[in-house]
């Protein structure tokens, strides 16, 4: 069914009262439909699905709990408007002044409650428990946030490969004070950097999430997962990318963590597992390249080899900020 077509054309302009609340009905109707078969009708109404395992559970039970509500909705409004319709003073109803007192209705109003939140907290219980799971991992990888960017540092097979993820040059130049560079011209501004994490999908990547000044936050919104980076304490979170979901995801930093908070994104680049191999043997020849090397190369274009032999320096002050981030100092 063409959802768009259902609520757009489907309806005339309404007039009368019966014609309103048609046209209401039809919109909540489809609003709802749209929820429980994806985000893609009215994707600004709704959360993302998502692309890992645990946002595709988490939006299974947003929509679950959706459905709940309306469903206690239509029945509580039911019995209220259907009570204020038929006991109507002008009808001729008189009020029961003489009962004060149900044991059958208290007993009925709170079993009926508790059943519907038990039904809910199970599976909400469930997946809670799944995020917070980490175990089995395939791929670890540290975390770490800084004012104002993100260092990842991979342990496993890939172990070895670290490097900071930074501000790109585009969205930089583009956030100084009379730049002259209109940001709507740079793709993904604020939302790009120099060296995206890489991880590759179908596998359990466990992110180990801490901080080395003040608290940040690593959350990507296609992933369905956020946790605090902060400092002295490491929290876990696990990504899996679906299969066939390989690509590009971008979030921020979700802490308000300084002057230039809103300039450390984050960008994921989801490869297939043998695409991945490829690339961490690429960083590992690379690293092994600069070790040998009297210098090591610290600059490279986007998704070349990052791969450092020695402590990377510290990236430079970001300049001067827009006005808006200045007063923020
Ligand atoms: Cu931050």
């Amino acid at each position: 069914m063409n959802l768009n077509r259902l609520t757009v054309n489907h309806f005339r302009p309404a007039r009368t009262r019966g014609a309103v609340l048609r046209r209401a009905l039809g919109l909540l109707a489809a609003s709802l439909l749209a929820g429980s078969t994806g985000a893609q009708a009215f994707p600004a109404m709704n959360m993302p699905v998502g692309v890992t395992v645990l946002s595709h559970d988490i939006y299974r039970i947003h929509i679950e709990v959706l459905w709940v509500c309306v469903a206690i909705a239509v029945a509580v409004f039911g019995v209220m408007i259907i009570a204020l319709v038929r006991f109507r003073h002008s009808k001729g109803a008189v009020p029961d002044t003489t009962m004060t007192h149900s044991t059958a209705a208290e007993v009925i109003w709170t079993i009926i409650p508790v059943l519907i939140l038990v039904s809910l907290a199970i599976p909400a219980a469930r997946t809670m428990i799944k995020i917070d799971d980490t175990s089995h991992a395939g791929l670890t990888i540290r975390v770490t946030g800084y004012q104002w960017k993100w260092h990842y540092t991979y342990l496993d097979e890939a172990s070895g490969i670290s490097f900071f993820s930074t501000l790109s040059q585009n969205s930089n130049f583009a956030s100084q004070l009379d730049s002259g560079i209109d940001p709507r011209t740079v793709p993904h501004y604020l939302l790009s950097v120099d060296h995206p994490l890489v991880i590759p999908s179908g596998v359990k990547v466990r992110l180990l999430i801490t901080s080395a000044d003040v608290i940040h936050a690593w959350w990507v919104p296609a992933f369905g997962v956020k946790r605090s980076a902060i400092p002295g304490f490491i929290n876990e979170l696990w990504v899996k990318v679906l299969p066939g979901h390989e690509g590009v995801y971008r979030g921020q930093c979700a802490a308000l963590c300084g002057r230039g908070h809103g300039f450390m994104p984050i960008v994921v680049d989801v490869k297939t597992p043998a695409d991945f191999a490829k690339w961490v043997a690429a960083q590992k020849a690379a690293l092994k390249q600069a070790s040998a090397a009297p210098a090591p190369a610290l600059m490279a274009p986007n998704d070349a080899p990052v791969a450092r032999a020695r402590p990377v320096p510290p990236t430079p002050p970001l300049g001067r900020r827009p006005l808006t981030a200045q007063v923020l100092d």
